[in-house]
């Protein structure tokens, strides 16, 4: 056993299903970041907020999907099962494949054919899953999937299996721990709506365990072209460049809606241009980098301050979940950044071009 941090699980034993220490499948995932980001704040038009940035990147596999799926594979492990399988716009197989592979349990993943990010797939193939490429969208590879496991011997690790929001949940509690009390706000991406539902379970349980006094109101935030929750009737061709929420039917949308409503929240859309504009200015202006999808939340709460839709006192605390990192979806970066400049080997040609 490796001395210091031992992961969520053992962390927050007391708040989770019940499992045994042989069984517990981990790479000592949570224990994320909570950074504090001023510099945004002002640029966001609420300089007078803490705004914290939760950064669900540094992950082992470098998502949020981690917590999740250490508690999905112990179960799995626990209950004697041989393969898992999901379908996953990246983020998933990646974890899923990892976990897997630190369980010595077989994985097949189902993903959508030239709609995932390339760090995504390198994630899956490099720890051995059976990667199916499926001639469809993610909403097709999941109907697959919830059919296949239903009828094989073979777990599903998508968060239709109550473990993945049971570890997710965990999140809700680090960011209480570390505050000392619940923000006033959560400003998160919402895909197949699996997080935001567990988060509110997270924010929920330690207020009736008097872990917190209050709860954040929850705000979360589909791509424009990716909105079902938002124009409440599942979209059949989602399109946006998040492709993490590229996602027309979430199996999680009453459950998202519920933490909307009980929240006294909001769901609501933003668009690319929004997305990529938050993305930007997250990794210039405080030195984190996320992918895009993960910038909705933050694109949400510019959008929010601009409409002057929220009640923002000095000192309002406000956690943007940034659920994956930006070295996920490297093409992205490169393509909404400027070339670098190609220059001859040769001090004069650099300081002329540097005018310095
Ligand atoms: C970076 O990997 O659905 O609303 O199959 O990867 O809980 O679905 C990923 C989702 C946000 C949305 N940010 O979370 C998958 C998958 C990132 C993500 C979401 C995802 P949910």
């Amino acid at each position: 056993m490796t001395p210091g941090y031992r992961g969520l699980i053992h962390r927050y034993r007391d708040f989770l299903p019940t499992l045994k220490d042989g069984d517990i499948v981990s790479l000592l995932e949570g224990n994320t970041p909570l950074v504090e980001a001023p510099r945004l704040a002002k640029a966001i038009g609420a300089p007078q907020i803490s705004l914290y940035l939760k950064i669900e990147g540094l992950n082992p596999t470098g998502s949020f999907k981690d917590r999740g799926m250490t508690m999905a594979l112990s179960r799995a492990v626990q209950e004697g099962s041989k393969a898992v399988i999901c379908g996953s716009t990246g983020n998933t197989s990646a974890s899923a494949a990892a976990y897997a592979a630190r369980a010595g349990l077989k994985c097949v993943v189902l993903i959508p054919e030239g709609n995932i990010a390339l760090g995504k797939l390198s994630q899956a193939m490099m720890h051995g899953a059976e990667v199916l490429s499926i001639q469809g969208n993610f909403d097709q590879a999941l109907e697959l999937v919830k059919e296949i496991s239903a009828s094989h011997p073979i777990t599903m690790v998508n968060s239709l299996n109550p473990m993945r929001l049971e570890g997710q949940k965990t999140g809700a509690f680090e960011i209480v721990d570390v505050l000392g009390h619940a923000p006033d706000y959560q400003f998160m991406p919402v895909g197949n709506a699996g997080n935001i539902t567990a988060y509110w379970m997270g924010y929920k349980e330690y207020f009736d365990k008097k872990k917190a006094g209050s709860k954040p109101k929850m705000m979360g935030f589909q791509a424009a072209g990716s909105a079902p929750i938002v124009n409440g009737a599942p979209v059949k061709d989602p399109k946006t460049i998040a492709t993490a929420i590229k996602i027309g039917n979430p199996a999680s949308w009453k459950k998202a809606e519920q933490a909307r409503d009980e929240s006294g929240g909001v769901i609501d859309a933003v668009t690319d241009d929004e997305i990529i504009e938050a993305y930007k200015l997250m990794s210039s202006l405080e030195g984190v980098f996320c992918e895009p999808a993960s910038a909705a939340g933050v694109a949400g709460l510019k959008k929010h301050i601009a409409q002057k839709k929220l009640d923002l006192k000095k000192g309002a605390a406000v956690v943007c979940i940034l659920t994956g990192h930006g070295l996920k979806d490297p093409e992205r970066a490169i393509a909404v950044s400027p070339k670098p400049a190609s220059i001859k080997a040769d001090l004069k040609a650099i300081l002329d071009h540097l005018k310095i």
